[in-house]
Order: structure tokens, then sequence, then C-alpha cells
């Protein structure tokens, strides 16, 4: 039998989003019902064709919802999503309330379906499942396949956000100041914390150790909300404990002979080069990568320069290329990349401007750019396929 829904926080941004997706993926539901604060109730709404009144949150209101999809803020999420699981609702919450709760699994399909594994639907038992952040799973949804493939040691992210991650009234604020002043930026408006660090940022950090269940990956972030309506864009660096691409390895003594025939190229004709050289081939060949002295750190730094300009990317492109939910735009001779205006209203989160990051040992530093609709990917998309994968 097709699940009975319930929608909670139905008229906000992403509340209307959840029935765009649910009708867009024809979600199976045996009713749905609509609902929202006391100021909304009695409004009306169509979706499929129907006439829905909008009805208000109470406790009553999850007697007989099989699936509840939460959206209205976290003290709401936190005073109703328990008392849906006590009525035997599985609850998809789209708040921070219960993310960093240890009984909670926090999922994002692609990446960790198997954290939700151990919750069934219609065996009556209610439960929670926590959908993460909009910035934490639009940087893992182009990460996680480059971590899976070398594994992911630090990831430095810089976010440039929309105006919807602080909801609908936040996009009217923004089409006023357009209006008013424009051409600005300005800090995440999430509180800041006494580690200087806001609350969105300290999100990423966290849920990502969560999502990998990896409690030792190193994660920064700065989070910037920009003038864009819908889409958030990040900036992703991350430093790799293996290899990115086997071929390259510099910490193995074999290769140093390939390593060192590429170099040549750069550099004939300069006999201070050919000294530098040396250096470098010692370097490698005594595998001290991590107690070189500053001389040879800056000589190894400037040989990976040169080599990520030759290296070729076709490792880190192609995982991109085939992770699910990902696409690959990146024409460096068009200079042609994502961009948030492109990826609003889509499913998938796109990923550009791939290259090697100079400043680390280049098989194990990889740079990219990634945009994804954040009320979609970023918030109703994500919960809705949660509850597919309960189906
Ligand atoms: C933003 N990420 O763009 C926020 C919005 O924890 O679910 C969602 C806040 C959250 O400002």
């Amino acid at each position: 039998d097709a699940p009975s829904l319930a929608v909670v926080g139905v008229t906000g941004a992403v509340g209307q989003e959840f029935l765009s997706v649910l009708s867009d993926r024809s979600f199976p539901y045996r009713s749905i019902k609509m609902l929202a604060s006391k100021r909304s109730a009695g409004k009306h709404l169509t979706f499929e064709g129907n006439d829905y009144v909008v009805e208000e949150l109470t406790p009553e209101s999850f007697n007989g919802v099989d699936i509840a999809l939460f959206s209205a803020g976290g003290s709401i999420s936190k005073k109703f999503g328990p008392i849906a699981v006590d009525c035997g609702s599985i609850v998809v919450d789209n708040s921070s309330a219960f993310r960093m709760d240890e009984n909670v699994p926090l999922v994002i399909p692609e990446v960790n379906p198997e954290a939700m594994a151990h919750i069934k639907l219609g065996n009556g038992k209610g439960a929670l499942i926590a959908n993460p952040n909009c910035s934490t799973i639009i940087c893992l949804m182009a990460a996680t396949p480059l971590h899976r493939h070398a594994k992911v040691l630090r990831m430095v992210v810089s976010t440039y956000q929309a105006a919807s991650g602080a909801g609908a009234a936040a996009m009217e604020e923004l089409e006023q100041q357009t209006r008013e002043y424009a051409f600005n930026l300005f800090s995440h408006n999430a509180p800041i914390l006494s580690n200087g660090y806001n609350e969105e940022e300290m999100k990423l950090v966290k849920e990502t150790r969560k999502i990998w269940n990896d409690m030792n990956v190193k994660v920064t972030a700065t989070c910037i909300r920009v003038p864009v309506m819908r889409a958030h864009a990040e900036s992703v660096n991350l430093q790799f404990e293996n290899p990115l691409d086997e071929g390259l390895s510099y910490h193995n003594k074999g290769k140093a002979h390939c390593a060192l025939t590429s170099l040549e190229l750069h550099c004939v004709g300069s006999q201070k080069f050919y000294m530098s050289i040396f250096t470098v081939v010692t370097f490698y060949s005594d595998q001290i990568t991590r107690e070189v002295s500053l001389q040879k750190r800056e000589m190894f730094l400037w040989y990976s320069m040169q080599d990520a300009k030759l290296a070729p990317l076709d490792t880190a492109r192609d995982i991109l290329k085939n992770a699910p939910g990902v696409v690959v735009i990146d024409d460096r001779a068009a200079n042609r990349f994502p961009t948030p205006l492109e990826v609003s209203n889509k499913d998938d989160v796109a990923v550009g401007r791939i290259r090697r990051d100079v400043s680390q040992d280049v098989n194990y530093g990889v740079d990219i750019f990634v945009c994804g609709d954040q009320i979609r990917k970023g918030a109703a998309l994500n919960a809705v396929q949660i509850a597919e994968m309960l189906l």
C-alpha cells in the first residue's frame, strides 16, 4: 500500500519545494496532509490537481501518518518530531535539531544510504532521519566520490550562499535590497560561536565527519551570503591521504626518474635548474617528504607547479563524471564553469574548475568549484530521496 504522507511547514520555501519534488518524481501516496502554523491554517493549496486546506500542526496531526517531511525550523522539529515518532511516523527532518544526535542517521542518499538501513517502513515503528545542511549536501555530493578514491585528510570550503537558505522572507528582502543597493555580500547570518566560526561553518565541519563516519577528517569553512536567489556555490579544496593518480606517486623511489624527465623538459638550458633537479631527485629518492629543509620544500613546490600543468586530471574528472547526481561543467577554453543560475531548479550538483592544487604535492590535492540548488538538492530533493529509500 502507498504510504500516507504529511508535509510540515508546507507554506514555506522548502515546504513548497517538497510538493514540487514529490510530484516531479511521482512519489506514491494514499493521502497527504498539508500542515503549517496556525497563521497559515485554512489557506487553500492545489497539489496534483486536488484542492487541500492547510491544517494547523497539532500533536494529533500524525495519527495514521507513515512518512512526515518536516521543514518548519528547529524548534518545531524538536517539539513535534518526537510526537510524530511516537505515533509511528518516520520523520525526515530538514532542520538542524537532530543532526548530531548519535541515534539519528544523517543521510545523503548518494553518499551514506547504509546509515538508515535499519529503519523500515510499515512495521509501525516511528523513527527520525535527519537531512543535512544544504551547504554540506552540495559539498559532499562532489567531494565524496574523490574521497572514496583517495581518502580526504583535510577539506577547506568557502561558500557563496543564496538568500533562499535564510527562507522566503530573505528572498523577498534580496529583491528589495537589489533595488535599493546591490553589489554587496556579507558573512553568513548564522550566530557566531565562541571559536569565531559561525554555526553554518561548524555544520560543515561536524556534519561531514558524521556523514563520512570519519572523526579525523579535518574540515574548515568560511560561509558567505551572496546576492543570489536560490543556489549555493562552494569552493572546495581537498587534501588526500592516497595519491589521486597511481602513476604520479612521488613517494615511490621507482617513479623518481619519470618525475625528473618531465621536469627536464621545462628546464633545458639552465644550469641552476639542473642543480635543482638534483635536489629534487635526492629528495624523492630519500622519501623524506615531510621533513625536508625549507630550500628543498620550496623546490618541491616549484616542481609541483610545473607538474600541475602537465599532469592529466582524467582520474578526478572521470570520477566526478560518473558520480550520481553530479554533472561536470568544466570547459577551460570557453571559461565555462558552474554558476548558481545554471543549477537553479535543477536536481544535479554541478562541478567545475577541477584542477590540481599547486600549493600541495600535486598528486595529493585538488581544487573544485561546486554549485547546487539549495532548496532542491540542498533540502527538499534530498529529503524526498530519503523517503524514496524507505519505499
Ligand atoms: C543557509 N544552510 O543557506 C542554511 C539554511 O541548518 O538547515 C538551512 C539551515 C539548516 O543559510
